[in-house]
């Protein structure tokens, strides 16, 4: 039987390895031996992404095998998926989606899984999603928050001009707005006018419920 520790660094592994398969193995492993889902999504898969992402940055790991570490930490997710639960938050709704020019869009699932797991409502727009999008499917659904993630420092600021909009469309006190990726920060969530801003999955679920609660 595989330890709690073997289990996290075949997880990681496997993402670093771009390998979807043997992910799903260790994602079950990780059910079978009772562990907490979120913990080996995050403690395990999550850190082999941050492995990827130095790897990445220092020219050792190119496109391709990044997509294929996309596809291990997925297919690990579609199985611990069913079993992340979050106690129940306020009913509402929320509009998703990774920025115009940006096509990073791993965070924004994660992110996007623990609402849905925590019983909010979510229209996923996708990612590279056009300015007027985010409010036209704010309008449309009657959405509560728009949440808007962005991983590259060029795209960012593009978020603003989703505020702007929804300042000049008469919406911006009726819909909250929230956004994050690892470019972004508090400092940064104030500077575009967002009412938040999260570092990672759980917190954007606690940020989320704070909003609804008028906190
Ligand atoms: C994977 C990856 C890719 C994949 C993306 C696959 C996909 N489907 O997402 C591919 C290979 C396609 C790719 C392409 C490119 N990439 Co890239 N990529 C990365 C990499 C290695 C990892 C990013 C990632 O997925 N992290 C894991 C997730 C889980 O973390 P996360 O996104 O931060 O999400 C968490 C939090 O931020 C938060 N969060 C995220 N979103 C939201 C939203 C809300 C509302 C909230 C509250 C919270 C929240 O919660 C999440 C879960 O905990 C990073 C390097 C790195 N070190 O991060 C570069 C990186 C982001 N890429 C970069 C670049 C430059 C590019 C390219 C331009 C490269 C090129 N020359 O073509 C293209 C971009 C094309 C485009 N137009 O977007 C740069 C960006 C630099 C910058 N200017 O800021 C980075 C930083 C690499 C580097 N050091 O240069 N990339």
């Amino acid at each position: 039987m595989s330890t709690r520790e073997d289990i996290l660094a075949g997880l990681a592994k496997a993402v670093i390895d771009g390998d979807p398969d043997v992910s799903k193995v260790w994602a079950q492993k990780a059910l079978n031996a009772q562990m907490d889902a979120y913990e080996a999504l995050t403690k395990g898969c999550q850190e082999g992404m941050k492995v990827v992402g130095d790897r990445y940055t220092a020219g050792t790991m190119f496109i391709p095998e990044i997509l294929l570490s996309a596809e291990a930490l997925y297919s690990a997710m579609d199985v611990l998926r069913p079993y992340i639960k979050v106690q129940s938050t306020v009913p509402a709704s929320v509009v998703i989606g990774v920025i115009e020019g940006d096509v990073h869009d791993i965070g924004k699932n994660i992110v996007k899984m623990m609402l849905e797991a925590s019983s909010v409502k979510v229209y996923d727009l996708g990612r590279d999603v056009p300015i007027e999008a985010f409010v036209t499917k704010a309008k449309e659904t009657n959405a509560n928050v728009i949440a808007m993630s962005s991983l590259m420092t060029t795209t960012m600021f593009k978020m603003k001009d989703v505020v702007d909009m929804l300042v000049e469309q008469g919406l911006r006190q009726k819909v909250k707005v929230m956004v994050g990726g690892a470019p972004t920060s508090q400092a940064f969530a104030q500077n575009v006018g967002a009412d938040a801003y999260a570092v990672d999955a759980t917190e954007a679920v606690k940020a989320f419920e704070k909003l609804m609660k008028g906190a």
